[in-house]
């Protein structure tokens, strides 16, 4: 099925999830996920955003939780809606990611069962071990760049539609 149509079939707003990316003058801090959704690839830290709970606070506590960090000023980046096209809408998979980048935080990141981090080049990301979608939005917004987009994954989950806004 096709974004467009997929789009009008999904309940909005979607489920909220946060990912915050520490930065580092030219290095970013990703994080081997070691278990759930996106295991085996680097990503920023985050994760669901609880009943009651703002979304900075969401990203905070869950920065806390993945690499024992905890972010002193966070920097709105960019807004990125995730369809799964070929995936039952019940599983609730499609979902709003709200991207932080950081650069001021308390605590040396750590390993947790969740997450192992380390830092990366920014011009060097191991993008073959990331999800398929970050390597249209993650370069622009470690470059500064404010980025809003929807990204439809196949069953693969390769991307095969993407719109930048
Ligand atoms: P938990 O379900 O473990 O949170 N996430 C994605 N991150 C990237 N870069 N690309 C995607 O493409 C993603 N889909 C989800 C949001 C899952 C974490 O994974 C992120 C959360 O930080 C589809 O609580």
């Amino acid at each position: 099925m096709k974004l467009a149509e997929f789009k009008k079939k999904v309940p909005h707003p979607l489920r909220p999830v946060t990912l915050i990316l520490l930065v580092d003058e030219d290095r970013v801090l990703l994080a081997m996920k070691k278990r759930g959704f996106g295991e085996g690839w680097w990503n920023g830290v985050g994760g669901k955003v609880e009943e009651g709970e703002t979304i900075e606070l969401a990203a905070k506590r869950e920065a806390y939780e993945e690499i024992a960090v905890r972010p002193t000023k966070l920097n709105q980046a960019a807004t990125i809606n995730f369809y799964f096209l070929d995936e039952p809408i019940e599983k609730n998979w499609n979902q709003q990611m709200h991207v932080f980048l950081c650069d001021s935080w308390a605590g040396e990141p750590k390993e947790s069962e969740e997450m192992r981090p380390e830092w990366h080049a920014k011009s060097r990301l191991p993008i073959d071990k990331m999800w398929p979608g970050d390597r249209i939005w993650m370069p622009k917004v470690l470059a500064g760049e404010k980025v809003k987009a929807d990204l439809a994954f196949n069953a693969n989950k390769e991307v095969e539609e993407h719109i930048i806004y």
